[in-house]
Formats: C-alpha cells, structure tokens, sequence
C-alpha cells in the first residue's frame, strides 16, 4: 500500500492574519518595594528605568499596569519570570497575561 490520497484544502488562511497578542499586567500589592518591582521590569522587560518607574508607580496608583504585549508564550512565559523573581524573594509581586482585543 504506497498509494496516498491527498485532499487539498478547502479552505486557505487569509495571508494578513496575525497571531494575536496578549498582555503582560502588572498587578499592585502592599508588600513589594517599588525599588524591587523597578528592577524586575528592568530585567525581564528590557525598560529603562524611567520607562519601569512609571509602570510601576501607574499600578501602584491604579491597581494595575500594562507592561508590553508579545505573542502569546511570550507574554506568558515573561510574567511567570517576573512572578517568581519576586517569590524567589519572598514578595506576593504578580503579573498576568491577557489576550487583546
Ligand atoms: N505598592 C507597593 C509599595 O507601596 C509598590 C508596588 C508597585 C508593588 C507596583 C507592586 O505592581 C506593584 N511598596
């Protein structure tokens, strides 16, 4: 039986589509140093440290911050980082992913 039957595809991807992209968010809490949620922005999202200041103190203020966004095991894997640099070192720091619209 060498024989292959091949059925082409019916239906084709339009060429434009992306993958889309999700969200790294930094959540606020009440134990963390500023100092300390700076330097893992720094570290793992590459920001200096007016850029990490500003998202830190915007989810100091509002609750939570968007950091960036990537594709998704990206995103993900970049917030599970930062997540346990800061349990590493003992501070309930968080960060989440969410898709984009
Ligand atoms: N709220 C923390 C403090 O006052 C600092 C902080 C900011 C912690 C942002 C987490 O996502 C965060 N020490």
């Amino acid at each position: 039986m060498t024989d292959t039957i091949t059925i082409p595809r019916t239906k084709t991807k339009p060429k434009t589509e992306r993958p889309k992209l999700h969200k790294v968010i930094l959540i606020n809490d009440d134990f963390t140093p500023r100092e300390f949620v700076v330097r893992v922005l720094k570290a793992e999202f590459r920001m200096s440290e007016d850029q990490a200041h500003r998202v830190m103190i915007t989810a100091h203020q509002r609750g939570v911050c968007v950091v960036a966004v990537f594709t998704k095991d990206v995103a993900e894997t970049k917030a599970t980082r930062a997540t346990d640099a800061g349990k590493a070192a003992g501070y309930p720091l968080m960060f989440t992913t969410e898709p984009e619209e």
